[in-house]
């Protein structure tokens, strides 16, 4: 019997655009992210990517205090990749985003690869009540907001990751980003097999259409060859769609409540486990196989 390909589902807990009004089912407390996080790893995620909130309004926050108080748990649980994002949330400084990387210096990191536009006000016409003032304001601001992710930005996050041997989950908005990825290698910032991350969807980046989706495998193909691994992640209603056809096309996947608050039409998900279960069911009914975690170290070359 031939040997099924593996893909690795990496499960995005909580992010920092959603916001708690918007479902009851965002964790928020460093207790539901914990318990968020370890149930997706037992579904079958082997990265787990994290962000934290402030436990009393839900709003996004680089505290690695706040990190502290579910990190530990998830790590005794789990023999998961730990994934810390240094994008935070585009209210935020470089400085205040690198934080969480530097202080615990897991294995991944997200790099977002450039400045962009990041919409997150078309939201605002799907929810209309917010229980805490900051999130209509968070929603409101990203009108005049730029996601800043300078290549001075991205060079000293990579430096001093790279020094504590973290890796990058290269996000890449557009295709540009691809090319501003190449560069960084090519000047040795970044060496040995990259990790990229492709987002489609947001307002400001490269729009959820399979022909998007194919003109970036197709440049990225062209620009690192057999360097990277591929994966994507499809904003809101395109997370499962745009998963399957990653798939379908040799890469990974991304789910969880950072990306997608839904698990069909109209259907809230009850929890980032559920997302998780439902991709590993598109991946094994098109007969791929969900790596483990020390498989999916292998493939990204991790410290482990
Ligand atoms: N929220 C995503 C679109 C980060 O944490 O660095 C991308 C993300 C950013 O995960
Ligand atoms: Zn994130």
């Amino acid at each position: 019997m031939a040997t099924q390909r593996k893909v690795i589902i990496t499960c995005a807990v909580t992010g920092a655009i959603h916001t708690p009004s918007m479902s009851p089912h965002l964790p928020v407390t460093p207790e539901e992210i914990a318990e968020a996080a370890i149930s997706a790893a037992e579904a079958g995620a082997s990265i787990l990517h994290l962000h934290a909130r402030d436990p009393e309004t839900g709003k996004p926050t680089q505290d690695p205090a706040v990190f502290e108080k579910f990190l530990p748990r998830i790590k005794e649980a789990t023999d998961a990749v730990i994934n810390l994002t240094t994008g935070g949330s585009p209210h935020m400084t470089v400085e205040e985003r690198m934080r969480p990387a530097i202080e615990f210096k897991p294995e991944l990191a997200s790099m977002n690869m450039g400045s962009m536009n990041f919409g997150l006000f078309p939201m605002l016409d799907r929810f209309a009540t917010f229980e805490h003032d900051w999130e209509r304001a968070h929603l409101e601001n990203s009108r005049d907001l730029v996601f800043k992710n300078t290549f001075a930005d991205i060079e000293k996050t990579m430096t001093l990751g790279g020094q504590n041997g973290t890796r990058f989950e290269c996000e890449c908005y557009d295709i540009g980003h691809l090319y501003s990825l190449r560069h960084l290698m090519d000047r040795g910032i970044i060496s040995g097999r990259v990790f990229v991350q492709s987002v489609f969807g947001i307002l400001g980046g490269i729009g959820p259409h399979p022909e998007d989706v194919l003109h970036m495998r197709r440049t990225a193909d062209r620009l690192f060859g057999d360097d990277y691994a591929w994966s994507v992640l499809g904003a809101g209603s395109s997370q499962m769609r745009l998963a399957a056809q990653s798939a379908a096309m040799g890469g990974h996947v991304r789910v969880g409540l950072e990306d997608s608050l839904w698990l069909g039409p109209g259907r809230l998900a009850e929890s980032n486990a559920s997302q998780v279960r439902k991709v590993r069911e598109i991946l094994e009914g098109l007969s791929f196989a969900v790596a483990t975690p020390d498989e999916a170290r292998d493939m990204l070359q991790l410290k482990g």
